[in-house]
Formats: C-alpha cells, sequence, structure tokens
C-alpha cells in the first residue's frame, strides 16, 4: 500500500543555501505560481492550437478537454499533433524565459545549461495503465547528479487529472534496476521496500516542480471524464557537466519520421535558442 503527503512547498525568496540542502534531502522542490498566469495562458493556448481540435479549452473552466478519441505518447494521434507542437518557438523559449533559468540558477548555485530537449505532456482521460510509470531520469536521459527535471502546470491540476508524484529522498539510493512497463517511457525502475509515502499535490497554474536526476517520480492516471492534464518539463545540469548525445534532439525524434531541428526552426523568429548547445563543452 502507497499513501500520499502533500509536497513541501518551497518558495524562491528563501536562503538559497536553505534551498538547496531541501533539494539534497528531499530530492526535489515545489514552487507556487512561480510562472505568471498570463503566459502559461499563452503557451496552453499555442499548444492547443496544435491539436486540430482535439483538444480545447473549456472557456467556462479555463481547463483543456478532449473533443477527440483518448490517446497517449506515441499513439496515433500523438504524432500527428506532436511535431507541430515542437516546431513551436515560443514552447522552446519558454525554458529560457527569466522565471524558469532564475529558479535553475537558484537550485544549481551556478550557471546552467538547459538541455535541448523540451517535453510536452498531454495526459487525456480513457487510457489508464498508460500514465508515466515510476523512473528515475538519471537513467532515461544518461545524466549525472547535477541534472534535474523542471516541470510546469500550464493549467489549474487537481487531483484527478493525473498529477505527478516523487518518491521523497528516493535519489539517495543511486540509479535503480530497471524493467519494462506499460506507459510512457516504457520502463519502471524498482521501488525499495518501505518506499511507501509519495508527496503529491494539486497545482496551479504556474507551479513548478524540480527534481533530482535520481529522483523517483511517476504520474498518477487521469481519472476524468473530459479533462486533458497538460504540462511542459525539460531538463538542466551545472553549466560543463557531461550531457549525453541523445538530449540534443528534438523529443521524439528518433522515431517521429522529419522531426528534426530544421523542421522544428522552420518558422522561428528568432535564432537566439536554436543550436545554441554546439559550442557546449562536455557532450558525449
Ligand atoms: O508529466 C508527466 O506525465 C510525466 C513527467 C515526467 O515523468 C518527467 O518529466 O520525467
Amino acid at each position: 500500500m502507497s499513501e500520499n503527503q502533500p509536497f513541501v512547498v518551497s518558495r524562491a525568496d528563501e536562503e538559497p543555501a536553505r534551498l538547496r540542502a531541501r533539494f539534497q534531502e528531499l530530492g526535489y522542490l515545489f514552487f507556487k505560481r512561480q510562472v505568471d498566469a498570463r503566459t502559461c495562458d499563452r503557451l496552453l493556448a499555442s499548444l492547443l492550437a496544435q491539436t486540430n481540435g482535439q483538444v480545447a479549452l473549456d472557456p467556462d473552466t479555463g481547463l483543456p478537454v478532449l473533443r477527440g478519441r483518448p490517446f497517449v505518447e506515441s499513439d496515433e494521434d500523438w504524432d500527428d499533433i506532436y511535431p507541430r507542437i515542437q516546431s513551436l518557438e515560443e514552447f522552446h523559449s519558454f525554458f529560457h524565459g527569466a522565471p524558469i533559468l532564475e529558479l535553475m540558477r537558484l537550485v544549481t548555485g551556478t550557471d546552467v545549461f538547459v538541455y535541448p530537449m523540451k517535453m510536452a505532456r498531454i495526459s487525456t482521460p480513457g487510457k489508464i495503465g498508460f500514465e508515466t510509470p515510476p523512473h528515475q531520469d538519471a537513467y532515461s536521459h544518461h545524466a549525472g547528479p547535477t541534472m534535474a527535471g523542471i516541470w510546469v502546470a500550464l493549467h489549474d491540476i487537481s487531483t484527478p487529472m493525473g498529477r505527478v508524484k516523487v518518491l521523497p529522498g528516493s535519489h539517495k539510493g543511486g540509479v535503480r534496476k530497471v524493467f519494462t512497463a506499460e506507459g510512457v517511457g516504457g520502463v519502471q525502475c524498482e521501488i525499495y521496500p518501505g518506499e511507501t509515502t509519495w508527496h503529491v499535490s494539486d497545482s496551479d497554474r504556474g507551479d513548478v516542480l524540480i527534481f533530482h536526476s535520481a529522483t523517483v517520480h511517476r504520474a498518477e492516471p487521469n481519472i476524468t471524464g473530459s479533462t486533458v492534464r497538460m504540462s511542459v518539463d525539460t531538463r538542466f545540469c551545472d553549466y560543463g557537466a557531461p550531457v549525453f548525445f541523445t538530449n540534443l534532439e528534438p523529443h521524439h525524434g528518433w522515431r517521429i519520421e522529419g522531426l528534426d531541428w530544421d523542421r522544428v526552426y522552420r518558422d522561428w523568429h528568432s535564432s537566439d535558442y536554436q543550436y545554441y548547445w554546439r559550442d557546449y563543452p562536455a557532450l558525449f
């Protein structure tokens, strides 16, 4: 049996040493409303505009709702929608903006490298059992101890919508054995006996979760009738830490034909965040 406890909430104006100590203790930091609501609304609207009406904003609730059939990452519908999302300049530049970069620097205490790979999550109802299983990003991104994930809620997320939860302190046990699993990513890591308490909370739009590369985390199933949970995330590390080459592709570029940077950058107005990693000193 496992149980949930609420996230410990951190504030960006806390003493940095205290925040970093909490990060090393819990393996995560959760910040309320770090990204302003209008920025989240704009990005959410742009993401939704790429779905051919399959997911739309309910004007009464401000939440995304499913208008078409349910889908999960790597389904035919998702493969059709996702390259258009990946091609949004606004989606990529979101992670290089001040509110996100400031948090990354606060957590690391140094300059950071933002991974080129940016992820958008679209968790629809009707797909129970396909949610992201427990895993560590250190395994899936071949990353070292200074790498961390940063996840942002684009709208208010309540319990039934499929929240992301973490196993506090789990980063201290190193990188774990994995086995094949149903769901996003296709692998699940070992959970040690006694690891029964997860941390998770409902989110407001703009809430940010930062998790250590070895922190075990997972998604809950979306058990709503029609609400879709949408969030975005990427990875970052201390500037100069080794970054594995698979993180230099667009997310799912390895399996969706034509989803490469030329395609992604085709309609961008600025080149500021194009190929910015090419001179990064520690690629392997
Ligand atoms: O948002 C999700 O559903 C999964 C997020 C996640 O597992 C990750 O960012 O590694």
